[in-house]
This record gives C-alpha cells, sequence and structure tokens, in this order.
C-alpha cells in the first residue's frame, strides 16, 4: 500500500499557517485564491494554439468574456478573483501604470497583492514556457483602501512570493518565509499536489543565463564576469553552460532546480537609464525573495534586491540572481572595472519616492 501523504496546496498552506494561531485566515484564502487564478490561466495558455485553428468563435467564455489576449485574460482573472474577497486594500498590476483601488463596494483587508499577469511575452505565440509572477505585502498606511506606499515597500517586508510555470507541466511555486516549495498541477483532478518540499538551490551550479546578444552593451565588469562564468577567464573555476529562453519564470526556475545564475545587468548605453530591463515590484522582488528562502542571493550589481527602497511602481532594476556565491562574484567584477556605472546607477537606487 502506497502510505506517502498527498499534500494538496491548500492543505500545506493550512499546514503552514496552522504555526501562527492568530492567524485569521485571510493569508491562507489569499493563497488558494492565487492558486485558482494560476488554474484557469493555465487552461487558457493550454489552449491558447488551438485559437489558430478553431478561429474567432465571437463566443464569450466562461468567465463572461470574449477571446482576449492571453496577458489582458490573466490579468482581469487574477483581479476579479482578487477584489471582492476583504484579503486585499490595494492591487497593482504590471498591465497598469497606477495601482488599482479596491472597488468602494467591496471590503479591504490587510494585504496588497503585486502581480506580472503572464510574464515572458514574447513567448507566448511561440509555445515556450512563460509564467506569472505575484508578491504580497502587509499594508503599512493604516488607510482603508490603500495606497502607494503601502505597495512600495523593500523585498525585505514581503509576507509571501511566489511564480507560477505554465511548462511542460503547470507548476506553482512559493514561498511564505518559512522555505520554498512547489506544486505541480494534477490536471486530472485539477489540484496542485506538493511536489518539491524545500526547494534548495545547489551549491555546484549548472548553467548561467543572459541574453548574450547584449554582450556588446554590457560594462567591462559584466563581460569579465561572464567570461569567467564560462571558464575563459584566468581565475574561473567554472565552465559553465549557457541556457536562456527569455521567460524570467522559466529561466529562473532551472536555475532555482539545478544551480546557477540568471543575469540582466543595467548598462550604459543610454547614460540617463543605466538600470537594464526587469521591473523591481513585479519581478525581481518576488524572485529575491524566493532565492533568499532557497539558500541563494539576488543582487543589482551594488548590493542586495532585497534591500533596495523602491520610489517608482513601474522602477526597473538590474538583475543577477541564482547561487550565492555566483552572484556575489558579479558584484565583485563590477566592484573592480565599472566605477562609472556604479555612480549612475545608485543615483538612480537612491532616488526616494516623491509624497510618501
Ligand atoms: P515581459 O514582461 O515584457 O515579458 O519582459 C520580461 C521578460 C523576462 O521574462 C525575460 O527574462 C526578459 O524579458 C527577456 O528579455 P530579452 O528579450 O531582452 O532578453
Ligand atoms: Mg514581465
Amino acid at each position: 500500500m502506497v502510505t506517502s501523504k498527498i499534500v494538496t496546496i491548500e492543505r500545506h498552506i493550512l499546514e503552514q499557517q496552522q504555526q501562527f494561531p492568530h492567524a485569521s485566515g485571510a493569508f491562507t484564502g489569499l493563497m488558494y485564491d492565487i492558486a485558482l487564478a494560476a488554474k484557469i490561466i493555465s487552461q487558457e495558455v493550454n489552449r491558447a494554439g488551438l485559437e489558430d485553428i478553431l478561429g474567432e468563435t465571437n463566443e464569450h467564455n466562461i468567465y463572461g468574456e470574449r477571446q482576449q489576449k492571453l496577458d489582458l485574460f490573466a490579468d482581469d482573472i487574477i483581479f476579479r478573483i482578487n477584489d471582492h474577497t476583504g484579503r486585499l486594500c490595494v492591487i497593482a498590476s504590471e498591465e497598469n501604470d497606477d495601482i488599482v483601488p479596491i472597488p468602494d463596494q467591496f471590503p479591504t483587508g490587510n494585504y496588497v497583492l503585486l502581480y506580472d499577469p503572464l510574464d515572458g511575452s514574447s513567448n507566448i505565440d511561440v509555445n515556450v514556457s512563460i509564467g506569472t509572477i505575484f508578491a504580497v505585502h502587509r499594508r503599512i498606511s493604516g488607510q482603508d483602501r490603500g495606497t502607494l506606499k503601502d505597495v512600495l515597500q523593500p523585498a525585505s517586508q514581503l509576507a509571501a512570493a511566489g511564480y507560477v510555470i505554465y511548462g511542460s507541466s503547470t507548476m506553482m511555486v512559493y514561498s511564505t518565509g518559512q522555505g520554498v516549495h512547489g506544486f505541480t498541477l494534477d490536471p486530472r483532478v485539477g489540484e496542485f499536489l506538493l511536489s518539491h518540499p524545500n526547494i534548495r538551490i545547489p551549491d555546484k551550479p549548472m548553467y548561467y543565463s543572459a541574453n548574450q546578444g547584449y554582450e556588446k552593451y554590457w560594462t567591462e565588469g559584466i563581460k569579465q564576469y561572464v567570461a569567467w562564468l564560462q571558464g575563459i577567464h584566468k581565475d574561473s573555476i567554472y565552465s559553465l553552460s549557457n541556457r536562456y529562453i527569455g521567460s524570467l519564470v522559466a529561466d529562473f526556475h532551472r536555475n532555482l532546480l539545478r544551480g546557477g545564475v540568471f543575469i540582466y545587468p543595467g548598462d550604459l548605453r543610454e547614460p540617463d537609464k543605466p538600470y537594464g530591463k526587469m521591473r523591481l515590484m513585479f519581478e525581481a522582488q518576488a524572485m529575491a525573495f524566493l532565492v533568499e528562502q532557497a539558500g541563494g542571493y539576488a543582487s543589482d550589481g551594488v548590493g542586495s534586491i532585497l534591500s533596495i527602497q523602491p520610489h517608482d511602481l513601474h522602477q526597473r532594476v538590474p538583475l543577477i540572481i541564482g547561487s550565492r556565491d555566483l552572484v556575489q562574484k558579479a558584484e565583485y567584477f563590477i566592484r573592480q572595472t565599472d566605477a562609472e556605472w556604479i555612480e549612475a546607477y545608485t543615483a538612480y537606487r537612491e532616488r526616494r519616492p516623491a509624497d510618501l
């Protein structure tokens, strides 16, 4: 007889919350809701290719809307599952310019939800893995409806974060600050089942992930660092393979399980934009929280991502994330040669939000 226990994501969240006897259940409910949104998005992602075969139907789907672009669909589903539950005071999505208040007719709660509904959008139409990223802060403003102040908190203050990867199977990986746990969606029963408890990023790395096509734009420190990873720098101790999908969730997930580093650095192509492409609030914060919970490290090249006080909802950030030693080595190379970039980027990093 098989005796191993089957742990659904609901059971896991509940068991973790039982360690906090005063927990109201709101947080547990919020995690359930995110998992539910993930199941719905996963279904749509799986049948996205059929649209081309079956054509536009002009019909409404079960959620009462016409077919729409997948990323907008995902954005809408996450919002609509969470806007009325009384668990959140404010929501922010990568798809919206501003924070989205909880509508007046609904109650509010103590949590703040930030999300990137479908990351890796250039991969959607070519059947390559994409993902959803989410992060949860606690309300600090004391305002019923929540404000930008509640949203613009450093990642060190996160209550929870995670992602969903829509790959050869769908997985949800999350942390509430008690380790990182991965669940695989069993499509037969529609449940996320615990498949990867207590994920630790391996000490021995296998991969580095960078868009090598941009090497011409990189600073000297990043060029030397990547040569070091490749095994062609005089001080190299590794000779890593390059794997780059162009979906942060997928690149991060592989490196989390296999060991390695993902690099999307800043550069001086446009001196007033030394910060690279990644979004601090919707991409980097959640991943930084997760990687630290798994024993790794995330840096912007100057210091920890967790310590950055955000100044803008759509703030960009250089991102070097993965096995701790590898990320620290990047900081070392940058310190050695990139003084001009450090000065330009630090001025951006240290900006303070207006009116908070
Ligand atoms: P998106 O939010 O528009 O999808 O962009 C974010 C994505 C990341 O998932 C990925 O790591 C990166 O952009 C790839 O960028 P590039 O094509 O410049 O290598
Ligand atoms: Mg994105």
